[in-house]
């Protein structure tokens, strides 16, 4: 039912293919969020047009609302949200950490046990507790096709105990959920942690391959550090992961970030960066970021980017969309968000075709120059 082949490898690069039961996905992919069971300002034929191979789910918002029972109700998460193309779901090891967090109330609204986690929800503010068998069986009910486990996502900075001790928890955790897990037609990766500590990094990757999974993610980075650490890291750890497992680097991130990436060898990317920055008035165009907000477009009739060919630009000019924007009129965060999807799902073709047709580091060099002359 599911399978990763890399097709083709320019560097360390690599272009390749994972089948799924809900579909097969090229590589390196670009999955936009879908927290709560949708992709804010989209609807899933809108997500199909910008080209969209696979979204994610969050098994902690979806747990606390609508809850595990609606999801199972409706025939699984699929079904609930209409979307039939391939859904990954995170644990929950990261919302834990930062929504708690965000309510500002000490540090005690997160406890990290052997056991689990305790937390205070962001909604309600209930006391919950997850396990790394808890988050497998609610992850089964929802039944997206990747899922991931229950891991510990340190902060930024941290020291070289806190980090040590939680990849090894993070370990220990993988083992309960790989234990528990039962169904066949959705697959488990493993999350390498350790911060910015290359030999905790390593011994996280080493510990991890050898539980076999199917996939690895590198989680605990874009928490802060600067993007040079990020890179680093990146290339460290997937220059020892399986060359024939896929590599999912979590909520990473800008343009620049994905191409870096790409280069190190990462095959799967998410971030809330297009959909989010949609939605403040950031558009990212082929002549680098702009802000729709800006007087400067009051009369520019030109589409937001003349290089583009989404819904938004072949229909709607730059002053028009910032009309819509000034009136908080809804259809500015749908046609932004549209914009900004196509724009990073033509970012991944682009860096495919570059790997296919094997001058990626070419493309590396021209799309960082001029991205970041013009974006910053
Ligand atoms: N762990 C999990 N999800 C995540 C992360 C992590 O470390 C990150 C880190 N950027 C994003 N999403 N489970
Ligand atoms: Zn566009």
């Amino acid at each position: 039912m599911f399978s990763f082949r890399v097709l083709k490898s320019d560097g360390s690069a690599r272009l390749g293919e994972l089948v799924t039961p809900h579909g097969v996905i090229k590589t390196p992919v670009f999955m936009p969020v879908g927290t709560q069971g949708t992709v804010k300002a989209m609807i899933p034929s809108l997500l199909e047009e910008v080209g969209a191979q696979i979204i994610l789910g969050n098994t902690y918002h979806l747990y606390l609302r609508p809850g595990v029972e609606v999801v199972e109700g409706a025939g699984g998460l699929h079904r609930f949200i209409g979307w039939h193309k391939p859904i990954l779901t995170d644990s929950g090891g990261f919302q834990v950490f930062s929504l708690s967090r965000e309510r500002n109330d000490k540090r005690s609204s997160v406890k990290v046990l052997e056991e689990g986690v305790e937390f205070k929800d962001h909604l309600s503010g209930d006391r919950h507790f997850f396990t790394p068998e808890k988050v497998v069986q609610i992850e089964e009910a929802l039944g997206a096709d990747i899922i991931m486990p229950l891991d510990v996502c340190i902060e930024y900075p941290t020291t070289y105990a806190r980090a040590k001790e939680a990849v090894e928890l993070t370990i220990r955790w993988l083992d309960r959920s790989i234990r528990v897990k039962r169904r066949e037609d959705q697959v488990l990766f493993a999350i390498v942690q350790g911060s910015v500590y290359e030999d905790l990094r390593l011994e996280s990757a080493y510990m991890s391959m050898e539980r076999d999974l199917f996939g690895y993610a590198i989680g605990g980075l874009s928490v802060g550090e600067p993007k040079e650490e990020m890179y680093r890291i990146t290339r460290v750890v997937c220059s020892v992961l399986p060359w024939d497992k896929p590599r999912y680097l979590m909520g990473v991130g800008l343009p620049e970030d994905i191409v870096e990436a790409v280069a190190s060898g990462v095959d799967m990317f998410d971030c809330v960066a297009p959909t989010r920055m949609a939605r403040t008035g950031t558009l990212f165009t082929s002549q680098g970021r702009i802000n729709i907000k800006s007087k400067i477009y009051e009369k520019d009739y030109d589409p937001p980017d003349p290089n583009c060919d989404c819904y938004t630009c072949s229909n709607f000019s730059r002053a028009y969309l910032r009309h819509l924007y000034k009136a908080e009129e809804i259809s500015a965060y749908i046609l932004n968000t549209i914009h900004n999807l196509r724009f990073y799902h033509r970012l991944m073709e682009d860096i495919r075709r570059s790997i296919e047709e094997s001058r990626f580091e070419e493309f590396r060099k021209n799309f960082l120059r001029s991205w970041l002359r013009t974006s910053y």
